[in-house]
């Protein structure tokens, strides 16, 4: 059997392998993926995203025991925002998630930001797939939620939940960016601080004036991650969250949104590979380079004979 055989066979440790593969860009990757396509679709996928430190892997790590306590099964991919050196942060989110990684019904997996973060986007977007492939019901993607491209990893959710912690001052400036329109569900984590009220209030009202949201208004719900609190309420929230997009006909806009812009993408990188060589075969480039120097031939023109040669 091949890695994607036994994926769908079952076997974790085919699993832990075919993201490896996803993560190094193996050239074995693309037919893992080409094998697995056809079996993804299924999981509810739920993105986590807020500061660093606002309670995310506490909060997944409840939220996935509470999905088994329902007998579903968990995949947990966790972006390591720092960079691979990080160990700290790995081995804290080892630490807490490690009576759940005793559990057969539950994968996780930390993938660091080698390469591009664009490049993270996709291969996150590939190790949903094989979670979802694999049979995983529920697949969480935790990532910290500051620039653009983290908001992209959090395109490949369904339901995406923002963290939000009270008592950090510039409570609502620092998310003002993105942040109001792509959560689908907020948590005020540490809800047994002071300023939940005060957050609260805000959030509601900055919701309430955000038009882009009209039939589905996101909930804003009270969590003590660390003390589990809140967290059904919150996965009750998530399943209305759901059963919304199911019903409303929201989840395959969504999902088809997102199979355009990952062909978009894969069309992009195979445009520019087959360029690439084509440039290096002929020999010809630095010769073009000079003649566009030497003002002989504009950009524009090589450009389009380039292609012209290359799409022929
Ligand atoms: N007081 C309080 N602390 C929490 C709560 N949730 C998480 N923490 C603590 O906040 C710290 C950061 O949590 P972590 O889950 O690693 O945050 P992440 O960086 O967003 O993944 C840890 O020390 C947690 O124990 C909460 O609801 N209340
Ligand atoms: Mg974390």
């Amino acid at each position: 059997m091949n890695i994607a055989e036994q994926v769908l066979a079952g076997s974790r440790r085919a699993l832990s392998k075919a993201i490896t593969a996803v993560e190094n860009e193996y050239d074995t990757a693309v037919d893992i993926m080409k094998a697995l396509y056809p079996h993804t679709g299924r999981a509810h996928v739920i993105g986590i995203t807020g500061a660093p430190g606002a309670g995310k892997s506490t909060l997944t790590d409840k939220l996935a025991k509470a999905y088994r306590r329902q007998g579903k099964t968990v995949g947990i991919i966790a972006i390591d925002p720092t960079s691979p050196f990080s160990g700290g942060a790995i081995l804290g989110d080892r630490i807490r998630m490690v009576d759940l990684t005793m559990d057969e019904g539950v994968f996780i997996r930390s993938m660091g930001t080698r390469g591009s973060l664009g490049g993270l986007s996709r291969k996150t977007a590939e190790a949903v797939k094989i979670l979802d492939a694999f049979g995983m019901d529920v697949v969480f993607v935790e990532t910290v939620g500051v620039g653009q491209s983290e908001v992209d990893i959090v395109k490949a959710a369904d339901t995406t939940i923002v963290v939000m912690v009270p008592g950090l001052g510039d409570d609502i400036q620092a998310i003002k960016a993105g942040i109001l329109e792509i959560g689908d569900v907020f948590a005020i984590n540490k809800a047994d601080r002071e300023g939940v009220d005060k957050l609260h209030v805000e959030l509601d009202m900055m919701l309430d004036l955000n038009q882009e949201h009209t039939d589905w208004r996101p909930p804003v719900k009270r969590t003590v991650a660390s003390r589990d609190e809140g967290v059904t309420e919150l996965v009750e929230t998530i399943g209305e969250h759901f059963e919304y997009l199911q019903t409303s006909g929201a989840l395959t806009v969504r999902r088809r949104e997102r199979t355009k812009n990952e062909l978009l993408d894969l069309l992009d990188e195979e445009i520019g590979r087959k360029v690439m060589r084509h440039l290096q075969e002929s020999g010809n480039f630095d010769n073009l380079v000079i003649q566009v120097e030497q003002r002989e031939k504009d950009p524009y023109s090589v450009v389009r004979e380039i292609l012209h040669q290359v799409l022929r």
